[in-house]
């Protein structure tokens, strides 16, 4: 929903085709499906009652209209300022404003198997990584930097970098560290561990002055009560390029550093590129092979999350230079 009409989603099923057919040509290790998995590490991150809301979302949808199963359902009403929101209403609609924060991430036919999917790839690779492996790439759709423990938005559903950082910690880990390299700031992730002294939450995006999520990402958030310090947002202008970009992320990585992590989740949003539909930085492709490499010189075991990235013909050659950068420099 944009501007009072229902337009076509930047989220599209093809991003990822591109990006796997980039990966599976260039060989950059073997791929495979995620292992199954049980719904309750999901609440390591996620309130049950959300996860209850997105599992029978669908069903409930339809069950108010037959109809409803060629349409989308999208939020009418949300719990704003001077409204309660301790308790949640048995109105789908109303359920629905509970937990959504826009109005650009309808849930259709699918979503709740394709996030939980998505999750499992995410908890797939930050296993393989607790075991011992170097790196792994969770390659999935709907994205999740912008899911919190009880809310979607953004194109998310589950926060999968904050499933892979919660399993990481969970799998023996102490000190777990998250870059957001997304071009939005990673309002969830950061809501999921602003008290959390054992994920440093970095991010680098667009100014929420004037880009989405709009609502937070400014510098001066920099963690509460026991997370104190433990997050840090840099935000630039629109019309950034990769020289000035590429300072904050190095800054953003000596702050990792600095925190001894022990591990580090990249949430790899590629709406950074300077032909991104809906984004304002302007990288090229070729510098994602830089911005690989900068990763790796951090020298820690390493979760690479997708995130966003709508410039979809070019989206395969941007994710597979940044990792190619990382893997020539790690190996
Ligand atoms: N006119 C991620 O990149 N606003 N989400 C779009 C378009 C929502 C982006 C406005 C952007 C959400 C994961
Ligand atoms: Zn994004």
């Amino acid at each position: 929903m944009f501007r009072g009409q229902m337009v076509p989603c930047f989220a599209l099923p093809a991003r990822l085709d591109h990006v796997l057919s980039e990966l599976t040509g260039r060989k950059l290790g073997p791929v495979q499906m995620p292992a199954t998995f049980d719904d309750a590490v999901l609440a390591r991150v996620h309130t049950p009652d959300y996860l209850q809301f997105l599992r029978t979302a669908w069903d409930d949808w339809i069950a108010l209209d037959p109809a409803n199963a060629q349409r989308d359902a999208l939020p009418s009403v949300w719990p704003n300022q001077g409204l309660r929101r301790d308790r949640a209403p048995d109105n789908f609609a109303a359920r629905m404003g509970m937990y959504a924060f826009d109005t650009g991430s309808p849930l259709t036919a699918g979503t709740w198997e394709a996030a939980r999917e998505g999750a499992g790839c995410a908890l797939a690779a930050a296993h393989a990584v607790a075991g011992g492996t170097r790196a792994a790439f969770a390659l999935s759709r709907p994205p999740g930097h912008h899911a919190g423990a009880d809310f979607f938005g953004g194109y998310c559903f589950l926060n999968n970098a904050a499933l892979a950082a919660q399993t990481l910690r969970d799998q023996g880990l102490s000190r777990v560290a998250v870059l957001d390299i997304d071009y939005h700031h990673g309002n969830g992730t950061q809501a999921i561990f602003y008290e959390c002294p054992d994920v440093l939450v970095t991010s680098i995006h667009g100014d929420p002055m004037t880009e989405y999520p709009f609502f937070l990402g400014h510098a001066d958030e920099t963690g509460r009560g026991a997370g104190s310090g433990f997050n840090v947002n840099m935000p630039l202008p629109r019309g950034t390029g990769f020289g000035v970009w590429r300072e904050a992320m190095r800054f953003a990585l000596r702050r990792v550093r600095d925190f001894r992590a022990q591990a580090l989740v990249v949430s790899m949003g590629l709406d950074t590129f300077e032909g991104d539909p809906i984004s304002g930085f302007l990288l090229k492709s070729g510098d994602y092979f830089l911005v690989g490499s900068d990763i790796a010189d951090a020298a820690l075991p390493t979760v690479f999350i997708f995130e966003g990235g709508y410039a979809v013909a070019q989206l395969g050659v941007n994710a597979v230079n940044l990792l190619e950068g990382f893997e020539r420099r790690a190996s």
